[in-house]
């Protein structure tokens, strides 16, 4: 399979850990998407949503959204007897992954990535100080969920890592880059470290 995507982005990040994490081979396309590589024709008769990272399986079929593909990686199909699990066997336990995820995708990721990008990507304009600002509160209310839930616990769901963990993971241990305090979240400081002690992670810069 092919992964079109930019590594410093959290959401093509996400896939290129649970590829590596799950033992799965695959083509890494880099896109560039400051050069607007996702919007070329091309690129839109693929993704017409413009946006990586981009799944291309080999019978020619496309996935996109970060965490529709990492739930298609793990689905239990496509996996060795003896890969690592990513989603719990359990119907409630995945619906919590899957909370986690939704929660990553409407209350997180849409602050903290986008405060990221602001400062990261576009080199934190003055022109997109109001956008920064704005994004600043909601991005500590999540962050503040998260680090109340890991009081008691090591992993998001059940004591085991599974997506919800790599989907909050992603822009969380960049987070700092958005100009988010993470000192303020000690608990969130010692889940990050526990994911990237974990067999076959690979940060952003390896
Ligand atoms: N919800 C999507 C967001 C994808 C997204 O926003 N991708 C950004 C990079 S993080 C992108 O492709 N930006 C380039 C563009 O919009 O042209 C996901 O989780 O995959």
């Amino acid at each position: 399979m092919k992964v079109y995507g930019d590594i410093y982005s959290g959401n093509c990040f996400k896939v290129r850990l649970v590829l590596d994490q799950l033992g799965i081979a695959y083509e890494w396309l880099a896109i560039d998407i400051m050069q607007s590589q996702t919007r070329t024709p091309e690129f839109l008769k693929k993704n017409p949503n413009g946006r990586v990272p981009l799944l291309e399986l080999d019978d020619g079929r496309f996935l996109a959204e970060s965490d529709a593909i990492i739930f298609y990686l793990a689905s239990a199909k496509l996996l060795k007897a003896n890969s690592l699990s990513l989603l719990p066997e359990d119907e409630f336990l995945r619906a919590q992954v899957l909370q986690w995820m939704f929660f990553e995708q409407y209350s997180h990721e849409p602050n903290v990535a986008v405060a990221r990008y602001i400062k990261r990507y576009l080199g934190n304009p003055a022109s997109e100080q109001a956008r920064l600002n704005s994004k600043m509160p909601p991005g500590y209310k999540a962050l503040d969920v998260m680090e109340q839930h890991l009081n008691s616990r090591t992993f998001f769901v059940n004591e085991t890592y599974s997506l919800a963990d790599v989907a909050l993971y992603a822009y969380t241990h960049v987070a700092h880059e958005g100009g988010f305090e993470m000192q303020r979240y000690p608990h969130i400081q010692r889940w990050l470290a526990r994911v990237a002690q974990l067999p076959n992670y690979r940060g952003m810069d390896e």
